[in-house]
């Protein structure tokens, strides 16, 4: 998966164009990006930086098993990745450098995020009805996970980035194809790569399946401009260094229901072995 991470950003760092947004700040851009990963065979997770597994496998229990939008959930849990997305007290999403009001909401979607991600998974019921098409219809072809609901886009922070995931039984073996509509790639990809990896695995453990491939789809694919230098590091290292051997996934294997693992802040189910990496490189977060 290095191989695969470091070949985009190169690819994007090459033939990327540099275009303005939404943040401020510029992105250097790709329009589109796809690769496929073999879960089964190996897990992927980053070596050439260190991922925080912790706080990424939270956030995905956030979103699939908590369904949740509430930015506290995850705070209580010491996470602080959607710090900045959350709605105060008084229904608005401020700039957090200058404190203008970026949004208004209805206060009553205060510290959440509004309609998306987990609101939208439980709204619509989407993990129960996949995982019971994956229990009692294994050829089902229909298993679409759409977080992108055109009513709901107008009252969310941020429309849901990682939107859409279809998943296919072939074989015993589950796979998926997973599709993110924009995608910063030093620190969004790495914690979406993960997340859904251990997600899948998750899936095949409470459904008798075993572990197959994730394609991954990208539209918008960009690193911001200053994260340029961090990328350029972690590039260097996978130059000099390779990438080291990926570790293990281990999830308990009494677990035989999705929402039974264990959402407490040391997620107590779900651990890594043997995880090796190069060290954290820090990267700015556009709001
Ligand atoms: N906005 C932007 N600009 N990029 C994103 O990746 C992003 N997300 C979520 C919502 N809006 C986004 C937030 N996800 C980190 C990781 C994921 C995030 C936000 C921040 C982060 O800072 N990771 C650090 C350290 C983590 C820690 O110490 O807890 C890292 O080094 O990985 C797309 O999902």
């Amino acid at each position: 998966w290095d191989k695969i991470y470091c070949n985009l950003c190169e690819n994007i760092l090459t033939n990327g164009v540099q275009v303005a947004n939404r943040t401020g700040i510029d992105t250097i851009k790709l329009p589109s990006a796809h690769f496929q990963l073999n879960v089964g065979e190996e897990f992927p997770i980053l070596t050439t930086k260190q991922l925080f597994i912790r706080q990424a496998v939270l956030e995905m229990l956030w979103i699939y098993q908590a369904q949740s939008n509430d930015v506290r959930w995850l705070q209580e849990r010491n996470v602080h990745i959607w710090d900045l997305w959350q709605i105060d007290e008084n229904g608005d999403w401020r700039d957090e450098k200058t404190g203008e009001v970026l949004k208004h909401f209805d206060p009553k979607f205060a510290n959440t995020i509004g309609t998306a991600y987990g609101y939208i998974v439980k709204r619509f019921k989407l993990m129960d009805r996949l995982i019971d098409s994956l229990k009692n219809n294994v050829n089902d072809r229909r298993r679409v996970i759409s977080l992108w609901q055109d009513e709901y886009l107008d009252t969310a922070v941020l429309p849901s980035c990682v939107w859409s995931s279809e998943w296919d039984v072939t074989n015993g073996t589950l796979n998926a194809w997973v599709h993110q509509r924009s995608c910063d790639v030093p620190l969004g990809l790495p914690f979406n790569v993960t997340q859904y990896a251990v997600l899948l695995k998750m899936l095949a453990q409470v459904t008798g399946l075993k572990a197959g491939t994730i394609d991954w789809s990208i539209k918008d694919a960009h690193i911001y401009v200053n994260q340029v230098d961090g990328i350029k590091e972690q590039l260097e290292r996978f130059h000099t260094k390779g990438d080291l051997k990926a570790p293990e996934l281990w999830l308990n294997p009494e677990i035989k229901d999705f929402y039974d693992f264990d959402s407490s802040k040391d997620i107590k189910d779900i651990k890594l072995i043997g995880y090796e990496h190069m060290g954290k490189i820090k990267f700015p977060l556009a709001q």
